[in-house]
């Protein structure tokens, strides 16, 4: 698929789940992913920062056959080789991954998601060519390691109104809190635990889709 397919399919995002098997209560990130797409998320990110290079690229070509056939979009977390080997729709990269403009270079095709902290941080990957950002942690998280600030709702309407490409929200959202990030302007809302921790995942992808519709059409 060219960029602009993808670029456009993002638009339709709502839920994004981002994968982390040891918060899934048992269950294995391909049942998780069959769990979403029963849901009806329109994206998926494979995130498993402790697998070797080849235990993901195998689970990761796995992500890519039922991701494809579902039609629904692929992005890897943190490695450009393993999203360009497996032919997924994107890669997100943090601020120690590679610059997004080195990443441009190597994938022109491939959505570029840029993981940000800061207006300061918005700014320069929307420069250097993110198709998206995500900005985050909003709230307090126990997901992610070493993040002891977290940015609060305000941040969003703050850092979005400052952007013209799309962005997303991570860190600590759940369904009871979801609707603070939605009156922020909110309407792609990625989640790790909110989702892999929930009794069934299928019910609360449909009902954390429904919020965001809901407050969509006000
Ligand atoms: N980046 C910012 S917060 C976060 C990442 C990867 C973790 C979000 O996980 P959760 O469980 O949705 O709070
Ligand atoms: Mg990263």
């Amino acid at each position: 698929m060219k960029r602009e397919e993808r670029i456009k399919l993002f638009q339709q995002v709502d839920v994004y789940p981002v994968t982390c098997e040891g918060l899934s209560e048992g269950r294995t990130n391909l049942e998780v992913l069959e769990e979403v797409i029963q849901g009806g998320c329109k994206i998926i990110q494979l995130r498993e920062k402790e697998y070797s290079k080849r235990d993901l690229y195998n689970l990761a070509l796995k992500f890519r056959e039922i991701t494809s056939r579902a039609g629904i979009l692929l992005i890897i977390n943190d490695h450009v080789d393993v999203a360009l080997a497996v032919d997924a729709d994107g890669v997100h990269l943090g601020q120690e991954d590679l610059p997004v403009q080195v990443a441009r270079k190597l994938a022109p095709e491939l959505l570029i998601g840029a993981s940000t902290h800061s207006l300061a941080q918005a700014l320069e990957a929307e420069k250097n060519g993110a198709d998206y950002i995500n900005i985050g942690p909003i709230f307090a998280t126990k997901t992610k390691q070493g993040v002891g600030n977290f940015l609060g709702p305000k941040a969003i309407s703050e850092i979005s109104s400052q952007i013209e490409v799309p962005f997303t929200v991570m860190g600590g959202i759940n369904e009871d809190n979801i609707e603070e990030v939605l009156a922020k302007g909110a309407r792609r809302v990625a989640m790790v635990s909110a989702i892999t921790k929930a009794a069934d995942i299928a019910v609360k992808v449909r009902s954390l889709k429904e919020k965001i519709t809901i407050f969509s059409i006000g």
